[in-house]
């Protein structure tokens, strides 16, 4: 059977693990993705959270749309959260650090992990925190492997290993590798990913922008025209002048992913997925 869920051994692992560790944290920091806050939320965060505070940083802030990340925010805050919104790039941790540091105990250091899906940037932030690049990072998901401690200013810090969940639904997945959170070559391919990505944006100005970023014009065509459109501009041929659908669908992807179309928010708080049944 095809599997259509990128779930590999490191990540049930992790879960194991972090979850072995949890009766000796004294806080969790939850890393979510700014342009989509409701789909790249953990699977381990809600179970965590009956018996450990876990704080929202929502990373990638310069990739989100700015009125809709303030949006967030104020959804997690309302909702009894300590929330941040950063470009990890740039750092200015020090609100996050000096509210982290409150929570430590008189006798011993603060003891704090890091946990989301993958590719959101918890490396990056852990980094942030102890004021060292220790921890690796990088722009593909599954960088981290496993749960290793990093020590920092009065501070032990926990890096963990993306995880998705596997039982969440199918298209879940699919926008979590527009994002570059799951691994697009497992979960159906680029060319139906890209197809996808070009019929949501779709639905609204978006492609518009999208394509504006190429110099390209939106046109009344199915999604697949777009995307051979899309190929035929960035040079994804094969011989004969064809596109190569699936490398036009990996270049958009990527592309997407890590904002060279510019600001994308996918996802407003307390709305309903098309998938997602009225309560
Ligand atoms: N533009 C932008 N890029 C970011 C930000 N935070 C992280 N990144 C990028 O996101 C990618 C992933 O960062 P990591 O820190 O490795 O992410 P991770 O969550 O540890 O990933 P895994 O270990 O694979 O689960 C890297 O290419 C970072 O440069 C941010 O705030 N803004
Ligand atoms: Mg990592």
């Amino acid at each position: 059977m095809t599997r259509t869920v990128w779930y590999p051994g490191h990540m049930a692992r992790g879960l194991r693990k972090l979850r072995e560790l949890s009766e000796k944290l004294d806080l969790l920091v939850e890393v979510r993705d700014a342009r989509a806050p409701g789909l790249t939320g953990s699977p381990f965060s809600e179970q965590v959270s009956r018996f450990r505070p876990v704080w929202i940083v929502l990373s990638k802030k310069d990739l989100a749309v700015d009125e809709a990340t303030e949006r967030w925010l104020s959804f997690f805050r309302e909702k009894g959260s300590r929330a941040w919104a950063l470009d990890l790039r740039r750092g200015n941790l020090d609100p996050l650090m000096r509210a982290a540091l409150r929570m430590r105990p008189v006798h011993r250091e603060l003891r704090l992990a890091v946990i989301g899906i993958p590719n959101v940037g918890k490396s990056m932030l852990l980094n942030d925190m102890i004021g060292k690049n220790s921890a690796p990072v990088g722009g593909i998901p599954g960088i981290t492997r496993g749960v290793s401690w990093y020590k920092g200013k009065g501070c032990l810090i926990v890096d963990s290993p993306g995880i998705v969940d596997p039982k969440s639904h199918r298209e879940v997945h699919r926008r979590l590798a527009w994002l570059g959170s799951s691994k697009s070559d497992v979960i159906g391919g680029y060319e139906s990913l890209g197809e996808g990505l070009v019929e949501f944006l779709g639905g609204s100005s978006m492609l518009d922008r999208a394509l504006e970023a190429w110099g390209m014009e939106r046109k009344e065509e199915t999604a697949s025209a777009t995307l051979e459109r899309i190929g035929s501009r960035l040079g994804c041929l094969v011989r004969g002048g064809e596109v190569n659908m699936d490398l036009a669908g990996r270049r958009f992807i990527e592309s997407f992913s890590t904002g060279k179309l510019g600001r994308f928010t996918l996802e407003e708080p307390g709305e309903l997925q098309p998938w997602e049944e009225e309560p």
